[in-house]
């Protein structure tokens, strides 16, 4: 539905304009807020950058659930840094959206009633402190794998957005594969744990870069426009090519028996996820799609007051500001 009604978006805008805008995309000069551009482009950009914004914000609860229950106060110290870095990747996506038309708040209120979406992955549970290596190194690992290419995204302040994001999320994955690999060097029961959480968290990771291209409905377009710059299948095929040999290298198994090096295509052939699975916890019902939206729901009403309070603030300084012209 959403991909019709982009269609017939574009169908209202001039066929002139629109071979314009093409030729400047195509030709790699990156779109800029002031500048000309389709409905339907300005319209998917804002889903796209508010989904990726309202990722990181919700993505912090899986975490943050953990600080204060990491094992050192050096992995308490860097798990809460890591946290507070997905916090102001929020920032920067919201900001970027904003540039399109669209404040803040209204993109929370697209979250808060169902409006909007966040990544799949976030509705996973983190259950032990093994969980949290996992995310960094599997979530993270495939945020970077998506993320990267979107530093040359057609949308000046996205890119601009995810060259500074990146930089942090290559942080990110180290802690992660650190906190596997002192758990896979440690007793029977750690690697135990860590085992678990790679048989957990692996086809959750791999359904991150969304449905097959067969189903993906948007990609066609989005690569047209470069907002988007390879397929769901290209990016989740480097990632199992990349993640393999880790996997290895910490002495775990990829919970796949047809994961196997095809020679001809120079890449792993590996299982698809469950995707009546995916599109279901996509529909709200994974297993904490609950519970996430009951937190997010809860910091946005608790910080009531702050937002009032800072409105009657401006209010008071216009109106003195009036007072004294
Ligand atoms: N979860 O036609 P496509 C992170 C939806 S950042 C939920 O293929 P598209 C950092 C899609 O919206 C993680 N929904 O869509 C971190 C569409 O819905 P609609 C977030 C999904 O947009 C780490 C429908 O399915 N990263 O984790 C998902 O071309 C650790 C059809 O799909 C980004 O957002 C999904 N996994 O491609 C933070 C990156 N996949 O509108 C804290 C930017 C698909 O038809 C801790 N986004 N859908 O109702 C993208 O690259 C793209 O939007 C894709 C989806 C690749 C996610």
């Amino acid at each position: 539905m959403y991909a019709q009604m982009i269609k017939s978006e574009a169908s209202k805008d001039d066929p002139e304009k629109l071979a314009e805008f093409q030729a400047k995309i195509d030709a790699d000069i990156k779109v800029e807020p002031r500048d000309w551009m389709p409905e339907g482009y300005r319209k998917t950009l804002i889903r796209q950058i508010g989904q990726h914004a309202h990722s990181e914000i919700v993505g912090q609860l899986p975490e943050g659930n953990w600080i204060t229950r990491a094992p050192t106060l050096e992995r308490k110290m860097i798990l809460l840094a890591k946290v507070q870095d997905e916090a102001g990747h929020g920032l920067y996506l919201y900001a970027a959206a904003e540039t399109l038309g669209v404040s803040r708040d209204e993109l929370t209120e697209m979250l808060l009633d169902g409006r909007m979406k966040y990544s799949s992955i976030f509705n996973y549970p983190t259950l032990n402190w093994a969980d949290i290596g996992a995310v960094g190194w599997l979530v993270d690992g495939a945020a970077i794998m998506n993320q990267v290419p979107l530093q040359r995204t057609s949308y000046g302040p996205y890119s601009r957005a995810m060259i500074r994001i990146c930089k942090e999320e290559s942080f990110h994955q180290r802690q992660g594969y650190d906190i596997m690999m002192k758990m896979a060097q440690g007793t029977e029961a750690q690697k135990k744990m860590a085992q678990d959480a790679l048989n957990r968290l692996w086809y959750p990771s791999l359904m991150m870069f969304g449905p097959s291209d067969a189903e993906s409905v948007h990609s066609t377009q989005n690569m047209a426009w470069k907002i988007k710059m390879n397929t769901n299948d290209e990016l989740r095929q480097k990632f199992v090519d990349q993640t393999v040999p880790q996997a290895e290298y910490l002495g775990l198994t990829i919970p796949d028996e047809n994961l196997k090096w095809n020679e001809d295509k120079g890449g792993y052939d590996y299982s698809d996820p469950d995707w009546t699975e995916f599109f279901n916890v996509l529909k709200g019902n994974g297993p904490c799609n609950t519970d996430r939206l009951e937190a997010r729901n809860k910091a946005w009403d608790d910080g009531a007051w702050v937002r009032d309070g800072l409105m009657a603030h401006a209010e008071k300084k216009r109106a003195a500001k009036t007072a004294a012209e």
